[in-house]
């Protein structure tokens, strides 16, 4: 079907136009045309935006891991699946096979039903980017129970909060991981999660940096031996389009993560299909996507969507600067990498190593580069375009969301003309809207606004786990009838999308999304701390940095304020995780409130961005006279 490639740009309005006036056809003739169905389904789509459901291809019975694994094997057995290179350059790389990722995808399978995991239940996912990773996801699928992978970066109370919240009957981790020069204890992170995780009946551990850990007797069991004893081949179990795939958390503006859900169906048919588009991806293309499986980034287009196409998908174990800042353009000349896909803030350490680390290497096998995360700003956009890609690989700046499930608003390259720090226009089947603050839809171009999506595409996530009012809430309530995204935007005079940054209390530091409530939860822990408020500021690297500001229960607190310090990142890196830790933390007597007594971030933001000139109204504060005590202290 000529839609499932787009070629250029009259092409891709033709499509879109299409995509939106009959969304419903469009959607089957790509799902009819380009995957494998054990039914077809009874409707394309119902949906209702105020309670809110939506349902895609209703009726429909699949596994996607048929998608991904099962129909290649007759055309691209041989063909290389998963290309894994460790964290350390001198151990190989290990290419896996679509043939090999079948039989060990059925071990893995078969191991968890040995375990008396089935359809349906959650099983928790804390490994590092290693081939069991993707390979346990896999699994998962293939017997119908939903995973949930908790980044193998997040604290022990993280991880218990998230194995609880979806009732998680097994954990499947490693011993540890390696990370650059260091390596990791995670089986003790998981040990310690578990005391506070009854729920969980079984730990399968594969043996990673083959450390000595403790192995809980009648729970734990290494997973190595079970594979190798199991069969190699494992019925899929049929699912339904709507059951559910996955869960995966996101932060929010309370403590309490969210539990994302995706179902079947839909979301399989979108990541495939924009994979394919977005990334101009070709049979014999070497793609590579940065990110860890542990975010949706890594779940759509590290796993799913590159295997539901036959690609090749390389999964990198280590870190951008390890041995050196050569290593991404290292891998990519080693590998041939053909689509590149990464995230602003590795762009804008990597930018800062000067260009002979990158001129050392051959890119020239470089097609398509993309963007990913947060906002891409322009030095690091020039710089990506041309000291990597040479002026001839376009940028993709893909805006979406672990709710979105894929990619929402992008260039497709070759195809849309870029623009610096763009987004530019909406993917096949999306319906973008900006609203102003009164909630009216902003028509026309030269606006900025709200963003919001009007109309359901395949992925959209169906609910959050345990709390479908959250849900709605969340995402349905702001503006009638629309998804709200929680992200600002512009449109310009050409209908291209600029995506300027969260509008809520969620702060991207390096990419990563961080609630603002539940790092203010993890320093109020501490038995000094009487109240905090945390926002964001500008940083080179990260995008954004974190800034606390700290009452203490006793100010004239005698202990040295850098122990202090040390030690309120120290809970934070025990509740939350490393990526949370506060770059600069002030001490201050009050915090600006309203007379309802919420906490003015917007003053907070401002001082912390030392941009005081026009702090607007403070006299309806209940305490004006603190905002200038914190300006006078700033750091
Ligand atoms: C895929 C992913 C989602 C938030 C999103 C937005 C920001 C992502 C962006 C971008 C500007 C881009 N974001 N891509 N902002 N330009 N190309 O990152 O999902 O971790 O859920 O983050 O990231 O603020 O709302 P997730």
């Amino acid at each position: 079907m000529s839609n499932y490639h787009i070629k250029h740009l009259e092409e891709y309005y033709q499509v879109y136009r299409k995509s939106i006036r009959e969304p419903e056809n469009f959607w089957e003739e790509v799902a009819e045309e380009h995957f494998v169905w054990r039914k077809k389904w009874d409707d394309v789509l119902s949906w209702d935006f105020t309670k809110p459901e939506v349902k895609w291809f209703e009726g429909a019975k699949l596994n996607i891991t048929e998608n991904c694994i099962d129909r290649h094997l007759a055309t691209r057995g041989d063909k290389t699946a998963i290309l894994f290179e460790p964290n350390n350059p001198d151990e190989p790389a290990e290419h896996i096979t679509y043939n090999q990722l079948y039989k060990r995808v059925n071990q893995f399978a078969n191991v968890l039903k040995e375990q008396g995991i089935g359809k349906g239940d959650r099983v928790c996912i804390y490994v590092p980017m290693i081939p069991e990773l993707a390979i346990s996801l896999l699994a998962c699928a293939r017997i119908g129970a939903i995973h949930s992978v908790v980044f193998a970066g997040f604290s022990s109370t993280a991880l218990a909060t998230r194995i609880n919240d979806c009732d998680c009957k097994m954990v499947i981790t490693s011993d540890g991981s390696y990370r650059g020069s260091k390596s990791i204890d995670l089986k003790g992170i998981v040990d310690e999660a578990l005391e506070k995780c009854p729920g969980v009946k079984s730990v399968l551990v594969a043996k990673r940096i083959n450390s000595e850990i403790t192995m809980k007797e009648g729970r734990d069991l290494w997973l190595q031996p079970l594979l190798d004893a199991a069969s190699t081949a494992c019925k899929a179990e049929i699912m339904d389009a709507e059951d559910p795939l996955f869960i995966l958390y996101t932060s929010g503006s309370t403590g309490k993560p969210k539990g994302m859900v995706h179902t079947t169906a839909g979301y399989m048919v979108f990541t495939a299909y924009t994979f394919k588009n977005a990334f101009q991806y070709r049979e014999n293309d070497i793609y590579w996507c940065t990110a860890d499986i542990g975010w949706i980034t890594g779940h759509s287009y590290i796993v799913y969507g590159p295997l539901a196409n036959g690609a090749t998908t390389v999964m990198f174990e280590g870190v951008p600067h390890y041995p050196d800042f050569g290593r991404f353009w290292n891998i990519v000349e080693k590998h041939k990498i053909t689509q590149f896909y990464t995230a602003p803030t590795a762009i804008r350490a990597l930018a800062k190593q000067g260009v002979e680390m990158v001129e050392k290497y051959d890119l020239s096998s470089l097609k398509v580069l993309g963007s990913v995360g947060e906002p891409i700003n322009e030095e690091a956009w020039h710089w990506y375009n041309d000291v990597v890609g040479k002026n001839k690989s376009p940028i993709i700046d893909s805006w979406w969301q672990t709710e979105t499930g894929g990619i929402m608003i992008t260039p497709i390259p070759f195809v849309t003309p870029t623009k610096p720090t763009y987004a530019t226009l909406p993917f096949i089947g999306v319906q973008p809207a900006l609203m102003d603050e009164h909630g009216k839809e902003l028509k026309g171009n030269q606006v900025e606004g709200r963003l919001c999506i009007k109309f359901p595409w395949p992925s959209i996530a169906r609910t959050i786990w345990g709390n479908h009012e959250r849900y709605r809430e969340t995402y349905f309530s702001t503006y009638e009838n629309k998804y709200f995204t929680g992200d600002g935007a512009l449109r310009d005079e050409v209908g291209y999308y600029r995506i300027t940054g969260r509008v809520d209390d969620v702060i991207i530091v390096s990419g990563h999304n961080l609630g603002t409530a539940p790092i203010e939860d993890a320093i109020n822990e501490h038995p000094a701390v009487a109240e905090s408020a945390v926002v964001g500021f500008p940083h080179d690297v990260k995008g954004n940095a974190l800034y606390g500001f700290v009452i203490l229960k006793d100010f004239g607190e005698t202990r040295v304020h850098d122990n202090l310090r040390n030690e309120i990142n120290q809970m934070i890196t025990e509740h939350i995780g490393p990526i949370a830790k506060l770059d600069k933390i002030q001490f201050t007597s009050g915090l600006p409130k309203t007379r309802s007594g919420k906490i003015m971030r917007r003053i907070l933001r401002k001082i912390a961005c030392k941009d005081t000139s026009n702090l607007g109204d403070t006299s309806t504060l209940l305490n004006p006279e603190v905002v200038q005590d914190i300006i006078d202290n700033v750091l």
